[in-house]
């Protein structure tokens, strides 16, 4: 099938709730991809930064296997990452930024991820930083990108404010 489909990226630091809210909007029917294990069972990285606990991106690579996977799709497609800059930008219709008050994002990362101390430390930097949105901002149009406060909302009024945004 030729087709060319509208990618909503859904990204934001570790932990503002990206998965939740991508498994609910596959539960209301949309087509979903965790780029991060689309990356780990694709192999598509170089190996692990042991320092900064994350998998080494081979992102020349990632984004030839997403080309391909669009060429087969049509409609909406959800992408969760942490990187969205990877994801060629002309196929992005919205970019929602999960955005989380510091204080809950610590509590939800020292609840339910088994980082270390640091990493949860540099986490909490990159939220307050707002490295995504800064990261996002050089990429696409202001006017694409749209912040969604999770620390004020349940997982499924984002989806559905998510749903509004698309429709
Ligand atoms: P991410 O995929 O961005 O790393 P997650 O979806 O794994 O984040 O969520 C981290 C934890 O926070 C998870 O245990 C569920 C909880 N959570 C997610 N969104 C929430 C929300 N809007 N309100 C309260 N808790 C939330």
């Amino acid at each position: 099938m030729n087709s060319s489909p509208q990618i909503i990226l859904l990204t934001g630091t570790p932990g503002v709730g990206k998965t939740t809210v991508a498994a609910l909007l596959h539960q209301k029917g949309f087509q979903v991809l965790s780029l991060n294990d689309f990356i780990i069972s694709d192999g598509l990285y170089f190996g692990f930064d042991y320092i900064r606990e994350s998998v080494i991106i081979d992102e020349e690579i990632v984004q030839k296997k997403l080309l391909n996977l669009f060429s087969t799709i049509s409609g909406y497609l959800i992408i969760e990452s942490h990187a969205a800059e990877i994801v060629p930008a002309e196929f992005v219709h919205h970019i929602i930024i999960l955005r989380c008050a510091p204080k809950i994002l610590r509590a939800r990362l020292e609840q339910f991820r088994k980082y270390s101390k640091a990493k949860i430390n540099e986490n909490i930097q990159a939220e307050i930083m707002e490295e995504c949105l800064i990261a996002t901002q050089e990429i696409f149009p202001a006017e694409k990108i749209i912040q969604i406060d999770s620390s004020s909302s349940s997982p499924d009024e984002i989806a559905e404010k998510i749903i509004s945004i698309i429709s």
